[in-house]
């Protein structure tokens, strides 16, 4: 059997602890975070280098045997979902986990595929550089997967996504070759921009091993409030008015509906409202800068008087503390395990041009409404950016299984407002295993061939991440 001396051959390159073929061990790679998917493999490779990633890839390639690459398991749409027919290998970056230089003057930091996001943000944190990128499941989710999938998050607004911070990036590709681009230059007009072809590919196109990024001084003042709002219109409207007083100061601006805040706050241990009374909808602004001229605050509350006066704002708190800014946060972060916990959801992680935001939230909410009495709707994120994930609870005690049966119908509905908003099915998570289905209505013709040979030129066996992104050779 090929897979049989393939494993031999793995195991011998791997090591002890590099090669997991016991069910039980490789059982928790084989379901994703959200458990849409439950595939099988023979064997989990765990190598600790990028030389071992080339040579895992190399040994796949000659063997004509696919590779699924996995960082923290974390994608919301099967980005790294492993396949039921148990013919492919999982390829785990976890072990490639070293920060391998950070440089305070260059305010870079040059660091492995394996490192979790928070552990990164804590190393630049400590070289007093901030690195600006910010989601949710920051705690477990790896760079390498962060940048495979040009995660977006809170901070987009200010620092823009994952891609905008890519200096250089090293990585396997699909015939185990090593491209060595850790670069760390500001410019560098050398030809085609690979790294940027790799950030967002989703692991299909090659896997990265290691990146460049670029870091941003720490702030000096830093502010976060919490506002229920009467509306999504008043919600825009108090954007708006904090870009006009200061728009560096914005460091994120998340909207929160009524219904998902409700659901925190009764899933989540620890997660009360810090205000009065529930609001209809709830907007988390904070605001940072490197400056150190105590003015910060009196911004914050300048806004917030006038939105109080004019009624914009229903009610506000601003934190006194970390503590308390944390605890703010963890409303806002806690949203996608509250959903998880009140049974079935559908995700639609769709942006559109800041200012249709509100328009997107009345008319998906009225479709879906109609579309399933009961169904509990739960939009949240980043209206900074225009990126809302428009979420669908299953309505209460309905049959969970029958609910999610209808997930496509669902998102259908909401994407064909998006589309009329001009807008994205995909804003931040990806196409994954989810949407590749809605790339030819999205991205046929000309652009979706483009990627077809794009893929053709780098990966001409297929082994890399076989079904994520791209549909079925016959769609589109
Ligand atoms: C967030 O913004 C993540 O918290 C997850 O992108 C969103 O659960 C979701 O749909
Ligand atoms: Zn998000």
């Amino acid at each position: 059997m090929i897979i049989d001396s393939l494993l031999q051959t793995l195991g011998d390159l791997l090591g002890p602890g590099g090669l997991l073929t016991d069910p039980a061990d490789t059982a928790p790679y084989c379901t994703d975070w959200r458990g849409l998917y439950h595939g099988r493999t023979p064997a989990v490779l765990r190598p600790n280098s990028t030389g071992a990633v080339a040579a895992c890839v190399a040994a796949c390639a000659e063997a004509g045997v696919r590779l699924v690459p996995m960082g923290g398991n974390t994608s919301m749409v099967g980005g790294a979902a492993v396949p039921e027919d148990g013919s492919e290998l999982v390829l785990s970056l976890s072990r490639l986990a070293r920060i391998r230089a950070i440089d305070a003057i260059d305010m870079t930091m040059t660091i492995e595929a394996g490192v979790t996001l928070k552990a990164a943000q804590d190393a630049a944190r400590a070289a007093g550089c901030l690195l600006p990128l910010s989601i949710s499941s920051e705690g477990s989710a790896q760079i390498g997967g962060v940048l495979a999938t040009n995660a977006g998050g809170n901070n987009t607004v200010r620092y823009g996504n994952a891609r905008e911070l890519v200096l250089g990036l090293e990585a396997v590709m699909a015939d185990g070759t090593v491209f060595e681009g850790l670069r760390r230059l500001r410019k560098d007009n050398t030809g085609y921009a690979l790294r940027q072809l790799l950030v967002g590919s989703e692991g299909t196109l090659g896997i990265i091993t290691a990146a460049v990024l670029q870091l941003s001084p720490l702030p000096r003042q830093v502010e976060v409030a919490l506002c229920g709002v009467a509306s999504p219109e008043a919600a825009l409207a108090l954007f708006m008015a904090f870009r006009a007083a200061d728009p560096s100061a914005i460091q994120a601006f998340e909207y929160m509906s009524g219904t998902g805040m409700a659901l925190v706050n009764t899933l989540i241990p620890d997660a009360g409202l810090p205000l009065s009374e529930p609001a209809p909808h709830y907007v988390l602004v904070e605001l940072a800068t490197a400056r150190d001229d105590g003015t910060l605050r009196d911004l914050l509350e300048g806004v917030l008087a006038e939105a109080l006066e004019t009624g914009g704002v229903l009610d506000a708190v601003v934190a006194e503390s970390g503590t308390q800014r944390l605890a703010i946060w963890k409303l806002r972060e806690e949203h996608s395990e509250a959903q998880k916990r009140a049974g079935g959801s559908v995700k639609n992680d769709v942006s559109v041009p800041v200012s249709r935001v509100p328009e997107l939230i009345a008319r998906a909410t009225s479709a879906c409404e109609a579309l399933i009495p009961g169904i509990r709707v739960a939009p949240f994120g980043h209206l900074g950016d225009g990126n809302i994930h428009f979420n669908l609870v299953q309505p209460e005690g309905a049959d969970t299984a029958g609910f999610l049966a209808r997930d496509h119908e669902i998102m259908d509905t909401v994407c064909a407002i998006v589309r009329e908003l001009e807008g994205s099915f995909s804003a931040e998570h990806g196409v994954g295993r989810l949407k590749p289905y809605m790339m030819p209505d999205w991205r046929g013709g000309a652009e979706l061939a483009a990627m077809r040979r794009i893929k053709q030129a780098l990966d001409p066996k297929g082994i890399l991440n076989h079904g994520k992104l791209l549909p079925d050779a016959s769609a589109g």
